[in-house]
């Protein structure tokens, strides 16, 4: 375990390391409770350092010798590396360590699974497997040869010998150790291939458990049309012979892009009809496609230091949101991507985890690897994007790769190509990197002889550690609407700059209506005095489909607040406004599902309490209910022909036409078990011959109060398939009424089959628990307690997952003085935990403020 001493690590103390690495050589002689791991590493003095001390990085390591230029030296070791004198001139390190693999619960190292040896090593993880320089801007290539009696031996780059029991890798492209890899079972190969465009011949391979075989085919498919986009789109080509992905159980997060060996968890890579529902398709084709593209945005090119995690992340995320709009559709791509930063982004950059996009310090970079890295650097790159436009942002991207390849880089890297290539001056845009919190765009306008005015007047609130705040660069676009309906003035970006501006259009013959934000051109949050006469005007005719989208999702939220406030009864506009845009079957089916779509119960908490209001978690629950009934009802009609608008007759494809269809099926339902008591759903989940539908009838059944008996056969169905079984313990939390959710979960937490070690059944039930809003917010604070002790349970055992799900509590200062008191009782139960990890300790103190 892990020394819990909190360090504070600042991105202002870089400082290079005192040493080139010119070469690893690393022997790995495979064994359960004592793996040898020797290296040989090539290290020469760094010119560009100033400090020569010699610290290799190492834990959990026992080192049977050490030595430099063939003599046998003495090291000084703490529990986190080790020192050495070594000579003012290149030499050669050698050392032999053995390591406990078949003990490494943290999932963190080399670790096993199943009977498989597996590796995890970003961020720094590479120190659990033997010393070295942990950091991402010492790169080096790599040769590692792997004994072991296991049929499968993998590890980075091409194959450059095997025999009986041993193979050997060889990667020629310089990397950081963080992107090694290590994988040694009893797998198969599903395999493909694919020719680059300048003629490499690559061969790829998804391996899997010999089970698995089955679920291969769509994971394969998702990589060469990743491959072919990448070479189409950013003109980046596959740089070895061999691509390798291999699927495990036990993984921490959703995949690890190890240069050409990914490894997958392996709810991110397998699937098929029958197990997989058509989301689950969508997200392993997106998954797969931004571990491949890390290849170049990650590999090729990599980060200084921990602290740019986002030049990375933000920009693989972006390039990866790109490949979804393309292979389905962008509108539907824009509205997902904006309803996940408001359901995760946005309580993080509110709350006490607020930090800026590129940290300024940490004290476990693990717990860094959050929405804001990663979605909100992702939108920073869209607004870049939109700002210099298309031409612009290809050219600077190609100045990029050209100058930076090989090279370990920072965010000031990232913007000078942008510099560069454009002549722009982005001093203040670079506040989107440094600021945290979420900006907020006050809008008022005005009306005076055919010229409208739209005055903007940006604000950021103070967030933890940074209380003054600067205005920063939003591109808002803005569209107009003349009165009957038409555009009169197509989408134009506003670059709002100061605190306050003004933005006049000129030569209209009537007020218009204006769009504004148009395809969530910020990741802000708009502050519109709008009537609901007005939104309902823009749901009907905004040509702009996110904004269209936003009028639906504006008008359900000020309906379902005044619900919760005043008791008021769900809003005409809405209801009418709804109806006909889901009765326009010229709209997309996936558009019209997420248009039936509600704001989250927690997004209304947040809206509560940015009024002042303390928001109460039943009031929540009981307005989406009512409004949810009211909706059913004032649909009856349509709901018939929703259902076969939404059938598919064509054999099984989860492609973008299907599944929206299935999405719009699917709300409609939802919509038609609230009237018929669920009678439907049965007869959906009988016939259903894919998961999405049955899934979906399942849900409807649970949320009627029915589906015992479905339930149960669901189970004997499928109690042999790992991922399945994750769906049938998540959903049964997740569809539990707020009374019974916390007795639901704990029932689930004593069934045979609750493996609590492996993080996907863990967050199944445990991730479900803290996403049922009114559940887990239960006047008795049932909810909080068992999430907290399930924690302290997991923290020794794996403390990467155990702090993440920490951020259930983020919001705790959202509620009322009981539930605050529960909560603060329950993190401080936490954070007195003896022996509590590094990871779960920064965690719980940033979210109790301390
Ligand atoms: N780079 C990895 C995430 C590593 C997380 C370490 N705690 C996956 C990804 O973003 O592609
Ligand atoms: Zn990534």
């Amino acid at each position: 375990m892990r020394d819990a001493a909190p360090t504070t690590i600042y991105l202002k103390d870089y400082t290079p390391f005192g040493y080139l690495v010119d070469s690893v050589h690393l022997t790995f002689d495979l064994a359960a409770h004592a793996t040898r791991v020797t290296s040989r590493i090539a290290f020469r003095p760094n010119p560009q350092a100033t400090d020569q001390t010699f610290f290799l990085h190492g834990e959990d390591l026992t080192l049977i010798s050490a030595a430099i230029n063939g003599t046998d030296i003495s090291t000084e070791i703490t529990d986190q590396g080790l020192s050495a004198d070594v000579p003012d001139a290149p030499f050669i390190w050698e050392a032999e360590v053995e390591i406990d693999p078949g003990n490494n619960t943290a999932l963190e190292g080399l670790y096993m699974s199943n009977g498989m040896y597996c590796s995890q090593c970003e961020a720094e993880g590479f120190r659990k497997i033997t010393y070295y320089p942990d950091r991402p801007d010492v790169m080096s290539t790599f040769t590692v040869r792997i004994n072991g009696d296991l049929p499968v031996l993998l590890s980075n780059g091409n194959l450059s010998g095997k025999g009986e029991g041993w193979a050997e890798w060889t990667d020629p492209w310089p990397k950081p150790a963080y992107l090694f890899a290590l994988v040694a079972g009893d797998l198969i190969a599903h395999p493909g291939q694919f020719t680059t465009k300048s003629g490499r011949d690559v061969e790829l391979n998804l391996w899997v458990r010999p089970d698995d075989e089955g679920k291969c085919a769509f994971g394969m498919k998702a990589l060469k049309k990743s491959m072919k986009w990448d070479e189409d789109v950013y003109g980046r080509e596959y740089d070895l012979d061999v691509f390798n992905i291999v699927a495990v159980d036990d993984f921490n997060m959703g995949a690890m892009e190890n240069k050409g060996l990914n490894i997958f968890n392996s709810s991110a890579v397998l699937a098929s009809p029958e197990t997989s529902t058509d989301t689950n398709f969508e997200r392993i084709e997106a998954i797969i496609a931004h571990e491949y593209f890390h290849n170049w945005t990650g590999n090729r090119i990599t980060c200084r230091d921990w602290f740019q995690l986002c030049l990375k992340e933000g920009l693989t995320v972006f390039r990866d949101a790109q490949f979804t709009s393309d292979m389905r559709s962008a509108p539907v791509k824009r509205i997902h991507d904006a309803i996940d930063l408001r359901a995760r982004q946005f309580p993080e950059d509110n709350g006490p985890l607020s930090h800026p996009v590129r940290p300024e310090s940490f004290q476990e970079i693990n717990n860094f690897y959050t929405s804001t890295v990663y979605e909100k650097g992702a939108e920073v790159i869209g607004m870049l994007k939109r700002l210099v436009g298309d031409e612009a942002y290809t050219k600077a991207l190609n100045l990029y790769f050209e100058r930076h390849d090989g090279q370990a880089c920072t965010i000031e890297d990232w913007l000078k190509v942008f510099e560069n290539t454009t002549g722009r001056d982005l001093t203040q845009f670079k506040r989107w990197y440094s600021q945290s919190g979420t900006p907020r765009v006050a809008v008022s306008d005005s009306w005076a002889d055919g010229t409208y005015t739209l005055t903007l007047k940006q604000k950021t609130q103070p967030t933890s550690g940074q209380d003054e705040k600067h205005p920063q660069v939003i591109p808002v676009a803005v569209g107009l609407l003349g009165p009957n309906g038409d555009e009169v003035r197509g989408t134009e970006v506003l670059e709002l700059t100061e605190p306050e501006q003004s933005f006049s259009f000129t030569g209209l013959t009537a007020k218009p209506t204006p769009s504004i934000l148009r395809d969530f051109s910020a990741p802000i949050i708009l502050e519109q005095d709008q009537s609901n006469a007005e939104r309902a005007f823009l749901l009907a005719h905004d040509t702009d489909p996110f904004n269209r989208w936003q009028a639906g999702r504006s008008l359900a939220q000020d309906t379902l607040l005044r619900m919760i406030s005043d008791e008021a009864t769900p809003d005409a506009d809405y209801l009418e406004g709804l109806l006909a845009v889901l009765r326009d079957g010229e709209l997309d089916p996936a558009y019209r599902a997420l248009m039936l779509g509600l704001p989250t119960q927690s997004e209304l908490a947040a809206a509560l309490d940015e009024k002042g209001q303390t928001p109460d978690p039943m009031a929540i629950w009981t307005a989406v209910e009512t409004l949810r009934q009211a909706t059913a009802q004032h649909m009856q009609d349509l709901l018939p022909r929703l259902h076969s608008e939404a059938l598919v007759d064509a054999p099984y494809s989860p492609d973008a036409e299907q599944s929206g269809k299935r999405a719009l099926g699917g709300a409609a339902l939802a919509l038609t078990s609230r009237l018929d008591g669920g009678a439907m759903a049965a007869e959906v989940y009988a016939k259903a011959d894919n998961m999405t539908l049955q899934l979906t009838a399942l849900s409807c059944l649970l949320r009627a109060a029915k589906g015992d008996a479905e339930l149960a056969a669901f189970y004997d169905q499928w109690r042999h398939d790992r991922l399945v079984m994750d769906k049938w313990f998540g959903l049964q939390v997740a569809m539990a009424s707020p009374e019974a959710t916390s007795k639901t979960t704990r029932a689930l937490t004593e069934h045979p089959e609750f493996n609590w070690k492996n993080p996907n059944r863990f967050r199944a039930v445990m991730g479900a628990l803290a996403m049922n809003h009114a559940g887990f917010h239960q006047p008795d604070g049932a909810g909080y307690e068992l999430l907290a002790g399930w924690l302290i349970r997991l923290d020794p055992v794996n403390p990467q997952t155990t702090a993440r799900m920490c951020s259930a509590f983020q919001t705790w200062k959202r509620y009322d003085a009981d539930r605050q008191d529960m909560m603060r009782a329950q993190l401080t139960r936490i954070s007195e935990t003896p022996n509590l990890s590094r990871d779960t300790t920064e965690m719980v103190s940033r979210i109790l403020g301390a």
